[in-house]
């Protein structure tokens, strides 16, 4: 970006409330900017903090400022200060209000926003879109239009259901104001800052070239973000495939290398988890983890449990759901068995051993030697999967948003045609118990993914047989096709999300 653009400076002014400081978070990106509290005047001084580029340039200004909140009383009290017969215009009427004694009593409040507002090149107004349209509304634009620099209406709380945004663009157009932008600063729109960006252009035109280049900016910058996390979650997914836990025939053994397994996976996606969180700058708090399965919260579902990988709509085999093994498989480096093996193996440590067949009794006796356990495919697909959901769910949320994401998410949608049964589902099992299908309250959004894409499982096959690739327990040596590979899972991943 040039040198030359000139920065810009914006106050964000509007009745206490109405969320201006949670719009400085969610354009700053930090969660932290400042105090954010329902009760009122929780802003009580300027607070400014600057929009970086990429390379760290201030280039925006933004200006947190106490609420307004007698305007009405600002405005009878500069008809007092301005005799009739004298003529004065906006900006001169409000250095009268400044340079009274009020401004340090009465007024102090309002002074600050309004001088605020006077050495900046414009005013984000923001409105809670719930709130009616009020006469004190209307006498607080009065005395910031007066000011004589632009003022552009910030719509937010547009997603609430008592949001009436279409009262307020009229209200608005009435006082000659018709650019506005619909921005929640809780879960703004994809393009919410791209809008506000472009409306803020067409009002300075002289600050337009420095507009556009942080319109560009920000859309590398939300790229880059987005090419990162799928990175990241690439090489979750290497790392998971790839991971191999020698074992032996034992019972006990097994258990043990099964729960170790276990253990192992789910620090590891944690860590994505966390890895996520950072780059898309927000608190462990933002999505905290589980640590035990909770009913009817599809993210606090424990990865290796059949009924997390069905509520992302997998197909698994029905030995593998009942099994004990769930979700671990154990390669029969001998004979070359896995899922079946895997099955009953699952059975014996559940206690049905007994109950299984001849046929499982022989399967068993032929297993001998060394063995090894891995992360199973449905389990990996729902790594992927989570992730996915997780990226997407970072996506649309602000940095004002207060509660933690589980309850927003809603990654789930029909469940997978038959014909996409993925390859745990054969080896003799059974067809999957898929549950019902209709008892899908949640709403459904588009494009929910059922399994990674193609590409990225073919990769993971091959990452089965490299258990150096896996940095789980000891970083991997540097090796260039496990680079090449998890660059070209992050690539199909960036196109499925
Ligand atoms: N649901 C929702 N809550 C919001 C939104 N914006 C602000 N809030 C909440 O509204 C309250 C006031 O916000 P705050 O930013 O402190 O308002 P300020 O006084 O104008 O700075 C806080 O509890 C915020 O979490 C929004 O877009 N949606
Ligand atoms: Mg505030």
């Amino acid at each position: 970006m040039a040198d030359t653009l000139a920065s810009i400076d914006l106050a964000v002014v509007g009745h206490t409330n109405t969320g201006k400081t949670s719009l400085m978070r969610t354009l700053l990106r930090d969660e932290h900017f400042g105090e954010v509290a329902d009760s009122p005047g929780t802003t009580r001084h300027v607070e400014s903090a600057q929009l970086l580029t990429q390379d760290r340039r201030p280039i925006l200004t933004l200006r947190d400022t106490p609420g307004l909140e007698d305007a009405m009383g600002a405005l009878d009290y500069i008809e007092q200060l301005v005799p009739a017969d004298e003529r004065l215009d906006g900006p001169d009427r409000i250095q009268r209000l400044l340079d009274s004694p009020e401004s340090a009593g009465r007024f102090e409040q309002e002074c600050r926003v309004l001088s605020t507002v006077l050495a900046t090149d414009a005013a984000l107004y923001v409105i809670d879109t719930r709130d009616p349209v009020l006469p004190k509304h209307k006498d607080e634009l009065l005395l910031l239009s007066a000011c004589g620099r632009p003022v552009l209406p910030v719509l937010n709380f547009t997603r609430s259901p008592q949001a009436d945004a279409g009262a307020w663009r009229e209200a608005l157009a009435r006082l000659g104001l018709h650019a506005t932008v619909d921005f929640d600063t809780v879960a703004p729109a994809l393009d919410g800052e791209v809008q506000m960006l472009d409306r803020l252009a067409l009002m300075l035109d002289q600050h337009a070239t420095t507009l556009q280049a942080l319109r560009t900016d920000l859309d590398q910058q939300r790229l880059k973000r987005l090419q990162d996390a799928t990175r990241l979650i690439a090489d979750l997914l290497m790392d998971a495939a790839a991971l191999r836990l020698p074992c032996s025939q034992d019972p006990t053994d097994i258990a043990t290398i099964t729960l170790s397994l276990r253990k192992r996976t789910r620090d590891r996606e944690q860590d994505c988890v966390h890895s996520l969180l950072k780059r898309y700058r927000f608190s462990k708090a933002a999505f905290p983890h589980h640590p035990l399965p909770l009913e009817g919260e599809r993210w606090g579902m424990d990865l290796f449990s059949p009924q997390a990988l069905r509520a992302f709509g997998i197909q698994i085999g029905k030995g593998l759901a009942t099994g004990a093994m769930a979700g671990a498989t154990i390669d029969v480096l001998t004979g070359g068995l896995s899922l079946g093996a895997a099955a009953l193996i699952g059975a014996a440590i559940g206690g049905t051993w007994q109950g299984a067949n001849q046929w499982g009794k022989r399967l068993m006796s032929r297993l001998a030697g060394f063995t090894e356990m891995t992360v199973d495919d449905p389990v990996l697909n729902l790594l992927g999967l989570r992730q996915i959901a997780l990226v997407r769910a970072l996506e649309l949320r602000g940095h004002a948003a207060m509660r933690p994401i589980e309850g927003d998410l809603t990654p789930v949608a029909s469940p997978p045609q038959p014909a996409e049964a993925p390859a745990a589902a054969d080896q003799g099992d059974t067809p999957a118990d898929q549950g019902d299908p209709t008892d899908e309250s949640a709403p459904k959004p588009a494009q929910v993914l059922h399994r990674l894409p193609t590409d990225v499982q073919q990769i993971l096959n091959e990452a089965r047989s490299h258990p150096e690739w896996s940095s789980i327990g000891e970083a991997p040596a540097p090796d260039s096709r496990r680079d090449l590979l998890v660059g070209q899972m992050a690539q199909s991943l960036f196109t499925a999300l």
